[in-house]
C-alpha cells in the first residue's frame, strides 16, 4: 500500500490548531475514537497500550509536546514504522486523533501478574550479529541510541562498534548487568524487559512489566529483576533466567492509597531492592534473600497495630518492609555502605537523609534548586566520603559529606545538568551543562580542589551530555546527543580528543567492567 504523505502547507495548518490544543478538550467533529479503532489500533494497541508500536496513554506521552503529537501523525517517523498520516485523513482528524490520545482512558488501565506472563516471548534464535573475537569481553560497552532506538555494542579496547540492533521504544535508565557481565536487561518507558546475551549476541527474552515504567534493577545475586512502575502502580519481580513473573506488589500505603514508584535499585550488601515511593510517605525494601529474617517497620502507629502483627510475618524471599518519610522522596542514591539513602523531597529544595538499618529520617540537607540525587557520584575527599549532585534547576553542583551529611561546597556550573561521571583512577569529574544555554560543553572538575578546571566542547553549538569510562579509566566517552551525533572519545588524562564515534543521538552508554563492580564515579 502507498504511505500517505504530507505537505508543508497541511504541517503548518496541523500544527496552528495543535498549538492551541489542551489535553483533554471535548470533541467536535471527527469521531477520533473511530479514526483511532480503523488506523492507530493494529500497532499502537485497542486499549492504546501499545504494541508493535508505543503506548498512548497520556501517561506515556507526558514527555512529548502536544504539537510534536499531531506533527507525528501528519508527517510519520523518520526510520520507524510510523508512516505520515496527514494527508490520508486530513487536519481537522489528525488534530482530533492527537487530542484523543492525550485523554485518560474511560477505565484506568491494569497490567497483572498473567499479562506480564503473557506478553513474555522468548527472542529469535538468530543473534543481532555474529560476535567477533573481544579481547576484553568486560570492556564493552552497550550504547543506548534514542534517534532510532537502537543499541550499539562497542569494543572498548578498539573503540569499535561490533553490533548494533533496534530495541524497545524509548529505552530509559541505565541498564542492568548480571554479576558475570555476560547478560544485559533494557528497560523502556512502556515497561518492556529486554535481556540480551552480550557472548553470543543474542536476544534471550523480552516480558512486559508493566505499561509505564520507571525503571529496573537486578539483584545483587543475579537472580530477580525488579520493575518500578508508574502504571499501573506495581513492582514486579520477573526471574533474570527467564522473564517469567515471580511477584507482584501492588504499591499502596497501609491505608490503601496508591503510590507510582519513583524508583527501584539494589542495595548490593543488604541482599535487598530499595524503593522510593511518589505518592506516599514511605521507602520501601524488599528481601531478595531467602533467609532474610521477618521485617517489620517501625512506620505503624498505634491505631493500626494489627498491621504490625501482619507485617511483622512478612519474612524470606521477597519479605517487605516499610519505613515512613517526611514526604515522598523524587530521586534518590545510596551512601557506600548502603546505610544510608540520600533523597530528594518532593518541593525541591532539600535532600533527606533515611537510616536505612534504623529506618527513619536522621537528617535534613538545604539543597535548593532540585538536586538530582539519582546522577550522585561519591569519592574520597581530604579523608572524608563525599557525595556529588548536580541540580535541575538551578547550575550548580552540590558537594555533601557523606558522614555528617553537611554541604562542603556548592559550586556555580555553565548550566543545571543531568549527569556525573568519574572513575576511580581519574582526579576529574565530568559534568554537562545540558538544561542550560552552555549545553555544547562537558565540564571538568578537579576531585582534589571541587574546582571547574576546564570546559571541553565535543562540538559547538551541540549538546554534550552523559561521560562514561573504559575500564581502565583511560578514556572517557561524552554524547554529542544529536541526532545525528557521536561519541567522542577523550584521553582522560590529557582532555584531548582521540576519536569520533557517528551515533544516532547516543543517551547513554555503558561499561560492563564498570557496571558490575560499582566502579567509583558510575550510576547504580
Ligand atoms: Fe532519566 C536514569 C528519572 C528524564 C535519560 N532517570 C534515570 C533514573 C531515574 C530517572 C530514576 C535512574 C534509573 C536507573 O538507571 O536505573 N529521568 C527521570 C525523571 O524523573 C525525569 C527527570 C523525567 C521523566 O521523564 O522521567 C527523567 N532521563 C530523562 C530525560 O529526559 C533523559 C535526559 C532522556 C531520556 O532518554 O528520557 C533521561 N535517565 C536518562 C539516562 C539515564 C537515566 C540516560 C541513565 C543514566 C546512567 O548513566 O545510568
Amino acid at each position: 500500500m502507498k504511505r500517505p504523505r504530507s505537505s508543508d502547507a497541511l504541517v503548518s495548518a496541523l500544527l496552528a490548531v495543535a498549538a492551541t490544543m489542551s489535553a483533554g478538550p471535548a470533541l467536535a467533529g471527527p469521531d477520533a475514537a473511530a479514526i483511532y479503532r480503523d488506523t492507530c489500533a493494529t500497532c499502537h494497541g485497542e486499549a492504546r497500550l501499545g504494541g508493535q508500536g508505543p503506548a498512548l496513554l497520556p501517561v506515556s506521552l507526558g514527555r512529548v509536546k502536544p504539537a510534536d503529537i499531531a506533527k507525528v501523525i501528519a508527517e510519520g517517523r523518520p526510520a520507524t514504522q510510523m508512516p505520515a498520516f496527514g494527508e490520508a485523513l486530513g487536519a481537522d482528524a489528525v488534530s482530533a486523533l492527537a487530542a484523543f490520545v492525550l485523554r485518560e482512558p474511560e477505565v484506568r488501565p491494569d497490567w497483572t501478574e498473567a499479562d506480564i506472563r503473557a506478553s513474555r516471548v522468548e527472542g529469535p534464535a538468530e543473534p543481532v550479529a555474529t560476535p567477533p573475537p573481544v579481547a576484553d569481553p568486560l570492556n564493552l560497552f552497550v550504547v543506548v541510541e534514542a534517534g532510532d532506538h537502537h543499541v550499539t555494542i562497542l569494543d572498548g579496547d578498539r573503540m569499535e562498534p561490533v553490533a548494533r540492533f533496534p530495541s524497545r521504544y524509548a529505552l530509559h535508565g541505565g541498564p542492568k548487568f548480571t554479576p558475570d557481565g555476560r547478560f544485559v536487561f533494557f528497560g523502556s518507558r512502556d515497561g518492556w524487559i529486554t535481556k540480551f546475551d552480550l557472548k553470543t549476541f543474542r536476544i534471550v527474552a523480552e516480558a512486559r512489566a508493566g505499561l509505564n515504567m520507571r525503571n529496573i534493577a537486578l539483584s545483587a545475586d543475579g537472580r530477580w529483576i525488579a520493575a518500578a512502575n508508574y502504571l499501573p502502580s506495581t513492582i514486579a519481580i520477573l526471574s533474570a533466567e527467564t522473564l517469567e513473573p515471580a511477584r507482584l506488589f501492588p504499591v499502596a500505603d497501609l491505608r490503601g492509597t496508591p503510590s507510582r514508584v519513583s524508583a527501584i535499585y539494589q542495595a548490593p550488601n543488604r541482599s535487598s531492592f530499595i524503593a522510593a515511593l511518589k505518592d506516599v510517605p514511605e521507602v520501601w525494601e524488599i528481601a531478595t534473600d531467602p533467609n532474610a529474617p521477618p521485617v517489620f517497620s517501625g512506620l505503624v502507629h498505634s491505631h493500626e497495630k494489627g498491621m504490625v502483627e501482619a507485617l511483622a510475618t512478612s519474612k524470606g524471599l521477597f519479605a517487605l518492609r516499610r519505613i515512613a518519610v517526611e514526604q515522598p522522596i523524587d530521586d534518590f542514591f545510596f551512601d557506600t555502605g548502603y546505610r544510608h539513602l540520600l533523597g530528594a523531597s518532593r518541593d525541591g529544595d532539600k535532600g533527606v537523609v533515611v537510616n536505612l538499618n534504623v529506618g527513619r529520617t536522621i537528617a535534613t540537607i538545604p539543597l535548593p534548586g532540585m538536586p538530582h540525587l539519582g546522577s550522585g557520584i561519591s569519592f574520597d575527599w581530604q579523608g572524608r566520603r563525599v557525595i556529588a549532585a548536580p541540580h535541575l534547576n538551578q547550575a550548580k553542583l552540590s558537594f555533601i559529606d557523606a558522614t555528617d551529611w553537611t554541604v562542603i561546597k556548592t559550586i556555580e556550573t555553565a548550566g543545571p545538568g543531568f549527569f556525573l561521571r568519574s572513575h576511580e583512577r581519574t582526579p576529574y569529574i565530568w559534568a554537562d551543562a545540558m538544561l542550560g544555554k552552555a549545553r555544547d560543553g562537558m565540564q571538568i572538575i578537579d576531585k582534589r580542589t571541587l574546582e571547574i578546571v576546564k570546559t571541553i566542547v565535543p562540538e559547538p553549538g551541540k549538546t554534550a551530555a552523559h561521560t562514561e569510562f573504559d575500564r581502565t579509566g583511560r578514556f572517557a566517552l561524552v554524547s554529542v546527543w544529536e541526532d545525528p551525533g557521536a561519541l567522542v572519545v577523550y584521553d582522560a588524562e590529557t582532555l584531548e580528543p582521540v576519536k569520533r564515534i557517528p551515533m544516532r543521538k547516543p543517551v547513554g552508554k555503558y561499561n560492563v567492567y564498570n557496571k558490575i563492580t560499582f566502579s567509583e564515579g558510575t550510576s547504580h
